[in-house]
């Protein structure tokens, strides 16, 4: 198959690559595409390199498949064009996410949704993804009323200009710098921009991505994000009220069933997910399953994934996959 990968240098676009390559994906041609300072130059997969060319040239080379994560407004010029040619585009940016006409997918959850005839299809947001893996099952089981969702995220999810940013405030040097405050020794309760409702892009991402993702906008939702000074992965805390009661042996089993789901909740050995061991894996990790007494049928969680990885690239190679093994490609 013929495989572009749009925004091929970016920290994405790079995880891209690995994990079509660790996949083992059935890429006979890779196709880099990047912005126009780095045409020409050369990216590494399975042990050959490949030059790096113009958006024009890869829709002229027809690749079976484009996945884009070169920002929203690459996406939301280039996605069509890509479309029109009969290529199916997989779009990691927000450009499309909401859009009614197309679907967002994560897929252990929704891949049903797709159809051969969907060209553009939106890869959700990472906080989105990790959180959905997991509590998708429950839904099923306990039928979820409402989410209180607090976030704690990898710089990785800004750019390689915010690891950056933190390893030189770390090592006390000067340079650029993505967030408008240090971020080592720091916590940032800013994720994006401000909307009108006090709210950031961020947060509401993870509203109604979830709810769009889930099919069921009776969920109520309230999220909070927050950037660490950390780099493998983000973790989140849920709080998570279901319409009907369950009993926490049962939710645990539900969870250790769940596709793509890893169960860490193990208290007396102060074993629970952390972002150093869920880094460069493909899982959502899960733990400090307990009971919110505070309130009946309610239950809290910590939820650990590497945002580039399920949050990114691997839920992105998986729609591919997904794809390919229907023939759709
Ligand atoms: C972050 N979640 O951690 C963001 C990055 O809509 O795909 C991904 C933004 C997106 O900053």
């Amino acid at each position: 198959m013929k495989v572009a990968v749009v925004g091929a240098t970016g920290l994405v676009g790079t995880k891209m690559l690995q994990v079509l390559e660790e996949r083992n994906f059935p890429v006979d041609e890779l196709i880099p595409v990047a912005s126009a300072k780095s045409v020409g130059k050369e990216v590494k997969f399975k042990g050959k390199a490949y030059k790096i060319v113009s958006a024009d040239d890869a829709i002229a080379a027809k690749p079976n498949v484009a996945i884009f994560s070169a920002g929203g407004s690459t996406s939301l010029e280039w996605a069509p064009k890509f479309a029109a040619a009969g290529i199916t585009v997989i779009d990691n940016s927000s450009a499309w996410r909401m859009d009614p006409t197309k679907k967002l997918v994560v897929p252990e959850i929704n891949a049903d949704a797709l159809t051969p005839e969907d060209k553009i299809i939106a890869n959700p947001n990472c906080s989105t993804i990790q959180m959905v893996v997991a509590l998708a099952p429950l839904h099923k089981a306990y039928q979820i009323k409402r989410i209180v969702v607090s976030t704690y995220q990898s710089v990785t999810g800004t750019g390689v200009k915010a690891v950056t940013q933190l390893f030189n405030e770390r090592a006390g040097e000067e340079g650029e710098k993505a967030y408008a405050y240090p971020i080592d020794l720091n916590v940032i309760p800013q994720i994006d921009v401000f909307l009108d409702n006090g709210y950031t892009k961020e947060e509401m991402k993870m509203v109604n991505e979830t709810r769009k993702i889930m099919r069921d906008d009776s969920i109520r939702i309230t999220s909070t994000t927050v950037r660490i000074p950390v780099v493998g992965g983000h973790s989140e805390s849920v709080n998570v009220e279901f319409a009907k009661d369950y009993a926490l042996p049962d939710v645990r089993s539900l969870l250790e069933t769940a596709p793509g789901v890893v169960v860490v909740d193990e208290p007396s050995k102060a074993q629970y997910p952390m972002p150093l061991n869920a880094h460069e894996r493909d899982e959502v990790f899960v733990g400090r399953l307990r009971r919110d007494d505070s309130q009946p049928n309610t239950l809290n969680l910590w939820i650990v994934s590497d945002n580039l990885r399920k949050g990114a690239a691997t839920n992105a190679v998986q729609i591919a996959e997904y794809l390919a093994g229907k023939g759709w490609l």
